[in-house]
């Protein structure tokens, strides 16, 4: 099939990607690659609007997993200043304040491997409080079971986030203290439960360009698309085992956000963590290879992000728009 063929394919939402498939749209030239992901995109979005999300982290740190890449993680000493479950008055002032600030939805992270029942419940007024701002919610709160995820849905949570961080073979590179197959079973009770799902990964880890299509591969396949591909460039944070990793290459980074839009043509693609690091111009490429949402706001969860003054420059040059 020529690649063009494939590409129309992909508008009709394929769920049968081959790695192939993938592998042939990652060798296109850069040109003509960057041209399919943006006509791709234009018949589905507004090319110069851009969703925005703002992140806090309302349990900071001592997470039992051994996520590599992860400053929270218990197992790595990263120096990070560790945070009880925040006060639900304080995550509704700091959602106050993203709302003001322009955010379109308030993601809120908790370093768990797995909640317990009761620690769901101040979760439950926070959704409602940030919710009665007239903002969308998400949350990441690691492994869930179903009732938990049909007891989120009903607090009126929009979003979960849960990322498959990178492809079923270099994944136990990266972690141990949970299975692949667990993430999946998370991402079905939130399917089940009635909820969108935020789901990407993580490049730049030292993995292979095979591991970022086995990644993608994995998103474009679930039986629904997640509404929102969060494609984060590794933060490499002193005392993680990631730390001194190589750089991944830019335009590379560029190439998968092109291909994630090609294999998921109605989703939100998210240029997510690593914004701080990039240049305007790798990011001008970004959006122009079809990514349409960002992390805006100071803070990731425990690193920096682009500043908002830097983000509203940038927005401004590019004539970009800031969904409401
Ligand atoms: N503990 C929950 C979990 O793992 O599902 C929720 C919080 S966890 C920090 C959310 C996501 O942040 C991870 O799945 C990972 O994709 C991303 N992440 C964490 N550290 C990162 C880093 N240093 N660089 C890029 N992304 C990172
Ligand atoms: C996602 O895919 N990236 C965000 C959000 N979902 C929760 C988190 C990025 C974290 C970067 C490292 C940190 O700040 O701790
Ligand atoms: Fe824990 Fe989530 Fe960090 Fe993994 S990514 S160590 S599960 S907080």
């Amino acid at each position: 099939m020529s690649t063009q063929r494939k590409i129309m394919a992909a508008d009709v939402l394929r769920h049968d990607w081959q790695h192939h498939d993938i592998a042939a749209l990652f060798d296109l030239p850069f040109s003509d690659l960057l041209f399919e992901a943006q006509a791709l995109h234009r018949q589905h979005f507004d090319p110069n609007a851009v969703q925005v999300s703002s992140l806090l982290s309302i349990k900071t740190g001592k997470c039992p997993e051994d996520c590599a890449y992860c400053p929270q993680s218990v197992r790595h000493d990263s120096e990070l200043e560790v945070e009880a479950l925040m006060p639900v008055a304080d995550v509704l002032a700091a959602a106050k304040t993203a709302k003001e600030k322009g955010a379109m939805r308030f993601c809120m992270g908790a370093a768990w491997r797995s909640p317990k029942d009761k620690d769901l419940e101040p979760l439950f007024e926070m959704i409602k409080g940030v919710k009665a701002m007239g903002l969308e919610t998400c949350v990441t709160l690691g492994m869930l079971k179903a009732h938990q995820a049909k007891n989120l849905r009903e607090a009126g949570l929009d979003y979960y986030n849960h990322n498959l961080d990178t492809s079923p073979e270099y994944y136990e590179e990266i972690i141990t203290t949970r299975t692949y197959e667990d993430r999946l079973d998370t991402l079905a009770h939130v399917r089940d439960a009635g909820m969108q799902v935020c789901c990407g990964g993580i490049v730049g880890m030292g993995e292979g360009r095979d591991d970022r299509i086995g990644l993608l591969q994995q998103l474009a396949n679930q039986q629904r698309h997640p509404e929102s591909v969060p494609i984060n460039l590794l933060v490499r944070v002193k005392g993680t085992p990631l730390q001194d990793v190589e750089a991944l290459d830019p335009i590379e980074f560029v190439r998968t956000i092109a291909v994630a839009r090609i294999l998921m043509p109605h989703s939100y693609v998210r240029l997510s963590a690593g914004r701080e690091d990039m240049s305007d111009e790798m990011q001008a490429l970004c959006f122009l290879a079809g990514a349409n949402s960002v992390f805006y706001g100071e803070k990731l969860l425990t690193t920096p992000n682009a500043s908002t003054d830097r983000d509203q420059a940038l927005f401004n040059k590019l004539g970009i728009n800031t969904l409401q």
